[in-house]
């Protein structure tokens, strides 16, 4: 057995999330929790609101609210939604509690402490109006590249040029408006991330093997082009505050640490919210001097977060010289895309998590993302694709199925696993399938190749079709009971199994399966050595025989035309 720690990068506060954000990170780090789960390893898996920086404390001020307010509900309201998809962390915490505060304020003391932080003093756009400094989304005003005028102070929405905000021509004040602003000197402290450039390489170097090309290159991008000093400090109300050594940093009392400076330092905070409520031990988790060595920390996100993950946070960590865990594997995904553009929060274009689950279950949008996630490519959604794979792999292929063979026996062996019979040549066909394609599902997900995972349940299920085809029982039983007991027996055997491995990914059709045949907890495990235990032919006859088994409610429904064109009319696209 081993052990595994899994994070999932940590969505904002601001708003529900998209498709896209869920297709990234959350999802794929769940379906690596469920597999892990299932193959007996023993796995922690943390998730968080990320809830400071400007885009926190300006959808407050939209929603009329205070920031904490805000926070509170929206917090409540991606739990609720996470649940909704049966996202099943150990603990959804929350960046503005306080071990986030006291680790974050701890990591910069002792930065600090070893020369790796320097106060100084840069130059900021300042409103008089508002009477306070206006860091990045705080300013807008016309890109200084392509002349766009709505351009945001640390990034131009229009043509993607990250900026600084006194760059912007004509900025103004996003609260106010306002267009009396002032460039004025402004202290700042600043992580001295340069220094650290060899000890950050030399941990990508280490790693490399074990990380997806699309994490190395985004990592030796950023080291090539030379780690720079970055500010860690921004002129806001909402974050957490600026202390040296537990008590407020004089000239820092309107100043919070930086969003990105204390957001993956959740992972560890979010571990503490954890360990407190259920009375564990979270360094067991995260420190390499109490047991956390011999565990493995996987990390799931989006390609845009790749650089924080591989380059800044490692700076906090290596920096502080002190015994952290640090990430061992990181699984980064490209873009789900709407349609030929892009999802948008601030647009809000595309399907939302909270809109998606109005629509259909969670197991439904969480296998259509699964089979389709954005893994060596963008991908894009579309209703018609979305339609055309729950219809065939969910709907005919699975879904029917278990039906199909639920009922019949139902109807002709009085709802019991059949007794009688030998298996014969189709028995060992399907036998060989499973010996083939079940070390090559499990294969596929400890690389963590989820397209290929679901490709491979998708063609056992298959298999199981294929099958009963050939042993067509329904046939045998005009002139020969046995023989069709021989196919229905083998085809409930099948079901429990086709069970067994839809749990990573579609665990609620799944669990509703396996309750269904009867199959105990301790039968539902992944693990080959316990799956396979009498080699593949005796997986195809492990129920009991004359065990009752029951039809299974409705799986699925499949998607209607109608609803296609009502869901474009919604939600755009086409
Ligand atoms: N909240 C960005 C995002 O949701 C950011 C991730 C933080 S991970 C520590 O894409
Ligand atoms: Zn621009």
């Amino acid at each position: 057995m081993a052990r595994i720690l899994i994070t999932s990068a940590l969505p904002y506060i601001n708003g529900v999330k998209h498709l896209g954000n869920l297709a990234g990170s959350m999802l794929p780090a769940d379906v690596y929790a469920r597999f892990n789960r299932a193959m007996g390893h023993e796995v922690l898996f943390i998730c968080a609101t990320d809830e400071h920086g400007t885009p926190a404390e300006l959808a407050a001020i939209e929603a009329g609210q205070t920031a904490a307010q805000y926070c509170d509900e929206q917090h409540e309201i991606q739990k609720r939604v996470g649940a909704g998809f049966n996202l099943s962390f150990d603990w959804f915490g929350r960046s503005s509690r306080e071990p986030n505060r006291k680790l974050t304020q701890h990591f910069a003391d002792v930065l600090e402490d070893k020369g790796l932080i320097d106060e100084r003093t840069s130059k900021q756009v300042y409103s008089v109006d508002d009477k306070r400094f206006l860091p990045d989304r705080y300013v807008e005003g016309t890109c200084p590249n392509c002349g766009y005028e709505k351009a945001r102070g640390d990034q131009c929405d229009n043509c993607g040029t990250l900026l600084d905000p006194i760059q912007l021509i004509n900025p103004y004040s996003s609260v106010s408006g306002s267009r009396n602003v002032e460039i004025r000197d402004t202290r700042h402290l600043y992580l001295l991330q340069s220094k650290l450039q060899d000890k950050v390489r030399k941990f990508v170097d280490d790693r490399a093997a074990n990380w997806p090309n699309l994490t190395t290159s985004i990592a030796y991008k950023w080291l090539d082009e030379g780690l720079i000093d970055r500010s860690i400090t921004r002129d806001l109300q909402w974050g957490v505050p600026v202390t040296r050594n537990g008590a407020p940093r004089p000239g820092f009392e309107n100043k919070v640490f930086y969003v990105w400076f204390d957001a993956p330092v959740e992972y560890i905070g979010s571990t503490v919210e954890w360990a407190e409520a259920n009375n564990q031990n979270w360094e067991r988790w995260w420190r390499t001097d109490k047991g956390a060595d011999d565990l493995t920390y996987v990390q799931f996100m989006g390609k845009d977060n790749v650089a924080f993950h591989t380059v800044s946070f490692p700076v906090t960590i290596l920096g502080s010289e002190e015994p952290w865990k640090l990430v061992d594997k990181l699984k980064a995904f490209n873009w789900l895309n709407w349609y030929g553009g892009k999802f948008s929060t601030s647009q809000k274009r595309g399907v939302f998590m909270d809109q998606a689950l109005e629509l259909l279950p969670g197991d439904y949008w969480r296998w259509y993302l699964t089979a389709n996630a954005p893994e060596s490519s963008d991908t894009a959604f579309t209703w018609e694709a979305f339609k055309a794979c729950i219809n065939s792999d969910l709907n005919d292929v699975l879904g029917n199925f278990v039906n199909r063979i639920t009922k019949y026996t139902a109807a002709k062996f009085d709802g019991k696993v059949p007794d009688g019979g030998e298996p014969g040549e189709h028995e060992a066909w399907m036998a060989n399938e499973l010996a083939t394609r079940l070390p090559q599902l499990i294969a596929h997900y400890e690389a963590m190749e989820f397209r290929k995972a679901a490709t491979e349940t998708r063609a056992i299920w298959a298999a199981g079709n294929e099958y009963i085809t050939k042993s067509a029982p329904w046939t045998a039983y005009k002139t020969s009971v046995d023989q069709a007991a021989v196919g229905i027996r083998t085809g409930l055997n099948l079901v429990a199994l086709f069970g067994v491995i839809a749990q990573p990914i579609v665990p609620e059709t799944a669990k509703k399966i396996l309750d269904a045949i009867g199959v105990p907890d301790d039968r539902r495990s992944l693990n080959p050595e316990k799956l396979g235990q009498g080699g593949y032919a005796a997986l195809l006859d492990v129920l009991p025989r004359s065990k009752p088994i029951e039809v299974p409610p409705q799986l699925f429904t499949k998607i209607e035309d109608t609803q296609v064109a009502e869901w474009t009319a919604r939600f755009g696209g086409g």
